[in-house]
Order: C-alpha cells, then structure tokens, then sequence
C-alpha cells in the first residue's frame, strides 16, 4: 500500500506554486486511498529568522489552507511537525549517517544561505537530513513535492540506502519515490520567468497567494510581465520565452490539462486575450480555495484539534520506526 508523507513550511501564505506544484497532488493521492501525512514543518521554518509570536498562528493558516485545498482530515492526517518528537530524533541518527560531501552539493542551502555563510544557521545546512527524516519516520513509499525538492528527495534516498547497509537492515526502508507530476511542477514569479514563485519574494505581484481575493488575483494575472509577441503556434515556440511559457503552464495546470492543449486553443492569440482568459480560470479554480479557508480560519480551535488528532495518528505510525533505528544503531535501552 501507498503512504505518502509531504510538507510545506509555515512561513508567510502559501501561493499557487505550492497549490499547483504540490498540494493538487496531494490531493489526488488522498482520493486514489494512499494513507496520508501532511504535515506544517514549523521545525524548518526556524532556519531562517522568524517571529515566535507569529509561527502557532502559521500552522494553523497552513493546516486550513491543505483542507481548503481538499485535504480531509477524517482520511489525511493533519499536524505540526514539532508536534511529532519522533522527526527530531531519527534527524539526529540520520546525520550521522548522511556524510558532509552529500550536504555541500545541495543547491537550495547555498541559495539560502547567500555568501553569508558565517551568519547561516546550522539549520539551514542541515536541513535536507530532516526532511530525509520527516519521510523516512513513517516508511513513507512516495513524497509530491514540486521540482525545487527533487535534490533533496535524492538525498532522503541516498541516506536511506547508506543506513540500511551500514547497520545492515536491507528492506528496513522502502527507498521513497518522488511525485512531481503534472504542468505545475515549477511555477515561475509572475514578474521574472527565470525565478521561482516563492513566499520570500519582497514584491506580492510575483505571486498568488491561497488568500488573495477575485478582484487581486485578477489584478496580478493582468500585471504579469509578458513579451510583445503573441503566443507561438507550437509549445517549442515557448523556448526562450519564459513568462510566456510560465503563463500557459499555470493555464494547463489550472485546467488540468498540459501545454500542448492550451497553444492548441490559444496559439497565434496576443495576451490581450490570453491574459483575461487566464484571470477567469484563476478566479474560477482559486476564489472558492480562498472562501474556505477563509472559513476554516474562523474556527481556530477546530483547527487545533484537527492537528492535535493528525499528531496523535502520526506519532502512533512514527514510534515502532524510531524505537527500530534507535535498536539497530545500538542505543542503550
Ligand atoms: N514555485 C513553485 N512551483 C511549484 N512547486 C513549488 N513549491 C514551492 N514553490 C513552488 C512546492 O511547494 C511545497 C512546499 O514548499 P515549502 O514551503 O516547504 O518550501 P519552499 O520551497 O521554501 O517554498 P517557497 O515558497 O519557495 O518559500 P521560500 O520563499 O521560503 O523559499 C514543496 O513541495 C515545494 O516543492
């Protein structure tokens, strides 16, 4: 059977990549029966500077945007990473096992961490090893993620590997398949074609964000930054054209359908036209993800107790794999 483990960090609202590029994928894996983990990795978002006051109110926007998003917490378990002590410690086993020249070629810690190494947390280094964990925990067979995480997932593979033969326990893991699936894998600022959309970019017009209402995601879609020329025939002809490209492959994500199909119906059509048709679709597919979670919202302490029973089921599933590791490393007790 399938068991699926994914993420998103509680740091700032979530947008449309993380919807697209993950969350719609999720959704799909909780429908087709797999046993789903979904979790607010508030243990991640600490690597970079936040405010405390504010990360408990971040869990819960994230838990109500998976559920506004389709994620059922009666068949999905919901919950705080922190909330499940189990990450932490099998993080601590696993990097002892993951080795220094694995974690110096991940290209998101040296994004993140700028030319200012003297000043990047640990954390921010680490990282990869606790994701590695946060999967591994609960044996989880495959992991959607958009394309950003497709290095890190390799390294949840590697690490997964090299603890089995060291402590020779082959079989002790299903090694994890990624899920990157589907147009909206990568989704590109909506003002550089060449940058991710992410919710540390300072201008909120390269974004869409799961709070944004009808009348600004509208706004954004018309404000894109486009090309002068109308979009090509073909989908090669999107080649060198990356806010074009990033424009049709949110349409076909959003229609659930793929690029080819979108140049089909609008190829030869300038974004005079493009861009209205694509506001509407937004509208359409975002505007009621963001009436419900402005809903959900409203009742916080029905959203604790969602992720207070996600916890409870997840720390059930997570125990007899760390008591395990914890055995075969040859910890006393
Ligand atoms: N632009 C994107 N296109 C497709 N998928 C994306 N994801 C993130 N950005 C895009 C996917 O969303 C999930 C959750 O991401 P996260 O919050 O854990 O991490 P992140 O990559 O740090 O998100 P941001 O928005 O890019 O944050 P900052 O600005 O802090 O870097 C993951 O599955 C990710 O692949």
């Amino acid at each position: 059977p399938e068991r699926i483990l994914s993420g998103m960090q509680p740091t700032g609202n979530l947008h449309l990549g993380n919807y697209l590029g993950a969350l719609v994928n999720w959704v799909k894996l909780q429908d087709r029966g797999a046993e789903c983990f979904y979790c607010a990795v508030d243990m991640h978002a600490i690597t970079m500077p936040h405010d405390p006051a504010e990360l408990p109110g971040a869990v819960r926007s994230v838990a109500a945007a998976y559920m506004a998003g389709g994620v059922d917490p009666e068949r999905s378990s919901i919950f705080a990473q922190s909330a499940v002590p189990a990450h932490a410690e099998l993080a601590w086993i696993l990097q002892c096992v993951a080795r220094l020249g694995w974690m110096e070629r991940m290209t998101q810690f040296k994004d993140k961490s700028g030319s200012d190494r003297e000043r990047a947390s640990v954390g921010i280094f680490t990282y990869p090893v606790l994701m590695a964990a946060d999967i591994l925990v609960y044996k989880a067979t495959h992991v959607p993620v958009g394309q950003d995480q497709k290095q890190h997932l390799e390294l949840a593979r590697d690490i997964a590997a090299r603890f089995m033969r060291d402590y020779d326990c082959e079989g002790f893991w299903p090694l994890p398949e990624p899920i990157i699936e589907g147009a909206g894998t990568r989704i590109m600022s909506l003002k550089d074609g060449n940058k991710k959309m992410s919710k540390s970019d300072p201008s909120d017009l390269a974004r869409i964000n799961l709070t944004d209402d009808a009348d600004t995601i509208a706004r954004k879609v018309k404000k894109a930054k486009t090309d002068p020329e109308p979009l090509p025939e073909t989908v090669e002809g999107l080649e060198g054209r990356p806010e074009a490209g990033n424009l049709v492959g949110i349409y076909a994500a959003l229609a659930g359908s793929n690029k080819e199909a979108v140049i089909a119906e609008f190829g030869g059509q300038g974004f005079g036209a493009f861009k209205p048709a694509l506001a509407e679709l937004a509208v359409a597919k975002l505007a009621p993800v963001v009436d419900e979670y402005n809903r959900l919202m409203g009742d916080p302490a029905e959203i604790d107790r969602i992720l207070e029973a996600g916890a409870e089921r997840a720390r059930e599933v997570a125990a007899p794999v760390l008591a395990d590791a914890k055995r075969m490393v040859g910890f006393w007790g």
